[in-house]
């Protein structure tokens, strides 16, 4: 018990290390304590960068924790119900500028790319792929920080809020560690 304190204590004092924050990206909300469990959800209140590994070893180890409802691999388990007055619209072609913060380096590699919500599965080609993200051994490039995508048509997937987000996903091997944001958006 004493152990699982300190872990825990030790978890929410490491500070995350990388969110969109524009265009606006699902936060945490009543669904998502619902689905995620209670300590689940203050970790993302109070961490929105933290990583979904350790969201994941939270969960497995509350009983409130509903690992079909709350899928952390899937916008980190934040739910479409609690961001339903902030889904964006695109349009095929439009050019979206992507913001990111990043705290703290892992070198990984990242992508941003269209996700069926319903499957969590990409559709059709990554809009844009980092090989070499917020690598440790350098400063981090302006353009990984403040880039722009342009948006595919995907009206026919897209068409009704909830089924699709833009994710970004930054993956870092290095740490063990995968920082993710998801934003809603219909075409
Ligand atoms: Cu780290």
């Amino acid at each position: 018990m004493r152990s699982q304190i300190l872990a825990l204590t030790f978890a929410t004092a490491v500070v995350g290390h990388g969110i969109v924050t524009s265009p606006p990206a699902r936060v945490v909300g009543d669904a998502m304590k619902a689905a995620c469990g209670q300590q689940v959800s203050n970790n993302l209140q109070s961490n929105a960068y933290g990583d979904i590994q350790q969201l994941a070893q939270i969960g497995t180890s509350q009983k409130d924790f509903n690992a079909t409802l709350c899928d952390v691999t899937m916008c980190k388990g934040l739910q479409f119900e609690d961001n339903a007055n902030n889904v964006q619209h695109f349009t095929a072609g439009q050019v979206v500028p992507i913001t990111v913060d990043i705290q703290a380096k892992h070198t990984g590699t990242a992508n941003v790319s269209v996700v069926d919500t319903a499957t969590n599965t990409v559709i059709g080609n990554q809009l844009v792929y980092f090989p070499v993200y917020a690598s440790t051994s350098t400063e981090i490039p302006a353009n990984q920080t403040s880039f722009s995508v342009t948006m595919p048509d995907v009206s026919a997937q897209c068409g009704a809020a909830g089924a699709c987000v833009m994710q970004w996903w930054w993956d870092s091997r290095q740490s063990d560690q995968t920082y993710m944001s998801c934003v809603d958006f219909t075409m």
